[in-house]
């Protein structure tokens, strides 16, 4: 599900990513082409205009435009507005019941309650719950079936007395796990095609009756609005807790997902996606907002990096950007960010249009390799770091000896670093980021290293560069 929205909202993303400073017109660029990834997943219009609105407040902020890296800014805006939409239910079931706990599942025919019981059941059991079944959809004699073989493949005990009346069926039930000792009651109802009185009227029964902690609205994402609409109505006549949203492995749109909390106003609790009775998972916004924008492990470093770099330091980094004042110094402070940043960062990545994220993540130095690089620099003076071009000959002999590396790694991350400056150089001076790094090897820094432009790649990785031992 979510593939050609997680696409075309990644693609607007990615589009800001490639500019050194964002304007209001990236943003609006943007913006359309979110809109528009919202509306095509059916996302409830007035949800996608409100959605829109608050991004757009946001990412229009000074702050935000004239930070370190504005794309990535923008796409954490993007990113917790998503996340609001789904409001702050963690998922799963309500966290006070009393005991035994009444679980009501509601909805129209084919949603997938009765599927949705047997993977509730399941997913209990797996809690050390021992949930009771019972089917109150008497109309269809093969529904009853339906949950007794689920019942049986699950291994969970399904109530089944003669009573065709379905409150006296779920009264039975609760009776039964009183009895039994059963700590949770799940019960399954008749869904109908189209929302009827009758059916209401039956299940406000139903529910006067056995007092349900959890009254799940099971809705088909694949029918996106009108699940929706529905929910909407179940929620105003019965009440609902919490929705399970299933069929998210089908080619479902997706977007009932995104407005079903803002239009109904309930949480979602639970996800299926499959016919198995293992495929029921916990709702977790943060999952899905990830899955959506594709970037789950970034985000989480975009927040790390923001806690790690100090504010005021990145904007002194970035003011001798500009000026061309980038010396070994800052490189070296570059590495210890990365460092405190733990495994799968890279200060670089941060620094305006080189932030291809996902490619510093896979090609990050290793442990070995920045212990390596510190040692030489720290083995420079201080008038060395600060000015790379007095580092003749003997000096790189004395510095290779001090760091126990070879004059060879002296001279690569010499190469390294000029061919860095050079490029941030250009970037300082207004030109993209891709123009700057057109004449290297490789796409980006620190992607191909910081090989030299027209010169093969050494061996060993973009970091091997600089050889281990
Ligand atoms: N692919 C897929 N099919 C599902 C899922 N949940 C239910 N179904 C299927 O949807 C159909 C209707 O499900 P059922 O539980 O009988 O719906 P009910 O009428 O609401 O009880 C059945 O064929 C189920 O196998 C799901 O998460 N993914
Ligand atoms: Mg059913």
């Amino acid at each position: 599900m979510f593939e050609s929205f997680s696409t075309r909202i990644q693609g607007a993303l990615q589009s800001l990513r490639g500019e050194v400073r964002l304007t209001p017109d990236h943003i609006e660029a943007a913006l359309r082409e979110i809109r528009l990834a919202l509306l095509e997943a059916d996302v409830n219009f007035k949800v996608v205009s409100a959605f829109i609105d608050r991004v757009r407040d946001r990412a229009m902020d000074q702050a935000v435009l004239k930070s370190l890296s504005p794309a990535q800014q923008v796409t954490k805006v993007v990113r917790d507005e998503l996340l609001a939409l789904f409001g702050d239910a963690e998922g799963g079931l309500r966290k006070d019941a009393p005991t035994p706990r009444v679980i009501l599942l509601l909805g129209l025919q084919g949603s997938g309650k009765t599927t949705t019981s047997g993977k509730l059941g399941k997913w209990l059991t797996r809690q050390g719950r021992h949930p009771l079944m019972v089917s109150t959809d008497v109309r269809r004699p093969a529904a009853i079936e339906q949950l007794a073989v689920l019942g049986t493949k699950a291994d969970i005990r399904v109530y089944s007395p003669e009573t065709m009346d379905p409150v006296a069926r779920a009264a039975g039930a609760l009776a039964e796990a009183k009895a039994k000792g059963f700590d949770t009651v799940i019960v399954d109802t008749a869904g109908r095609l189209h929302i009827d009185d009758d059916l209401m009227n039956e299940l406000q029964a139903i529910k006067d009756a056995v007092r349900p902690t959890d009254l799940l609205y099971v809705a088909d994402a694949m029918t996106g609005n009108d699940a929706i609409k529905s929910a909407g109505e179940f929620n105003r006549r019965i009440g609902v807790t919490g929705v399970v949203l299933t069929k998210l492995d089908g080619d479902a749109r997706g977007g009932a997902a995104l407005s079903v909390v803002s239009v109904v106003g309930v949480p979602i609790a639970f996800v299926g996606s499959g016919e198995r009775l293992e495929d029921l998972e916990l709702f977790h916004p943060d999952r899905i907002v990830s899955r959506l924008l594709g970037m789950g492990d970034v985000l989480s470093l975009i927040e790390k990096a923001e806690q790690a770099i100090d504010q005021n330091d990145a904007e002194e980094l970035e003011e001798r950007l500009r000026k061309n004042q980038f010396t070994l110094d800052d490189f070296r402070n570059q590495l210890k960010t990365l460092k405190r940043m733990g495994p799968l960062e890279s200060v670089l990545g941060m620094i305006p249009g080189l932030g291809n994220m996902k490619q510093l993540a896979e090609n990050k130095p290793d442990e070995k390799q920045m212990g390596r690089i510190e040692a030489i620099i720290s083995s420079m003076t201080a008038g060395e770091r600060r000015d790379h071009t007095v580092i003749n000959g003997s000096r790189r002999k004395r510095i290779a000896k001090g760091s126990g590396t070879t004059v060879e790694d002296v001279n690569r991350l010499l190469k390294q670093f000029t061919e860095m400056r050079r490029v941030l150089q250009m970037i300082g001076q207004g030109a993209r980021p891709a123009a700057a790094v057109k004449g290297m090897r490789q796409p980006a820094m620190p992607q191909g290293g910081f090989a030299m432009p027209g010169k093969k790649r050494k061996k060993g990785g973009p970091w091997g560069l600089i050889k281990t031992r």
